[in-house]
């Protein structure tokens, strides 16, 4: 398959490609979760929603492989260094007690995918300690292992979690490429110049792509 994309089209096999969700999950995405406790206005997440559900519909029409994220630490935060959870100041720390569980801990209600992004059985779901997808979590091996050369990405935040997985995936020798409209910042100019910086001198970390382009591939 190839679709248009810049900086210039984007060749994949689907038996070879993982669409990869990034942290579509209550503490970001709703009111009461991490993103809010930062301060940041958690609607302009929820707008990419429907083109998210949209892809990973025609995803998994086509049979193509899953993997859903989380940025989630074990109950006991043996692995969320200080230096992360004492950075700034919150309205409330990771691991502390807020309107939908323990922030960004594993299970509590807060750290599920938003309803409308359930995974399904067989999709991998992954739980990051990090801001990146491969830090301590053995996606890579996983990926390998399917025998997955190429990602589409899509999920929040775009310069954060997002950006930092695409990075992470391209010096793996994954081809990367970015869904521009189901992707999405709390601060709007940095998703802008992410999406810019990613695809520059000549994709020097991946493609983007709107989904439609996807969608007109996949139908
Ligand atoms: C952040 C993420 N923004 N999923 N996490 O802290 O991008």
């Amino acid at each position: 398959m190839q679709i248009p994309a810049q900086p210039f089209p984007f060749d994949f096999e689907l038996a070879h490609t993982a669409l990869v969700i990034i942290d579509m999950q209550r503490d970001f995405v709703e009111p009461g979760g991490f993103g809010e406790t930062l301060g940041n206005d958690v609607s302009l997440l929820q707008a990419i929603v429907p083109a998210c559900q949209g892809v990973l519909q025609a995803w998994r029409v086509a049979g193509g492989a899953v993997v859903h994220t989380r940025e989630a630490h074990a109950p006991d935060l043996s692995d969320c260094p200080p230096a992360k959870r004492l950075r700034g100041n919150p309205s409330l720390r990771i691991g502390d007690a807020g309107p939908m569980g323990r922030i960004l801990v594993a299970g509590e209600p807060g750290n599920q995918i938003i309803a409308a992004l359930t995974p399904e059985p067989g999709e991998w779901v992954i739980d990051k300690p990090g801001k990146g997808a491969f830090y301590a979590t053995g996606l890579h091996e996983t990926l390998q292992a399917a025998g997955i050369t190429h990602l589409l990405f899509m999920g929040v935040t775009t310069e954060v979690c997002v950006q930092t997985s695409m990075r992470e995936a391209n010096d793996r020798g994954y081809d990367c490429l970015l869904l521009e409209d189901c992707t999405e910042s709390y601060f709007p100019h940095f998703k802008a110049a992410t999406v810019d910086m990613l695809r520059a001198q000549g994709g020097i970390v991946g493609w983007t792509a709107p989904s439609s382009s996807l969608l007109a591939a996949l139908a």
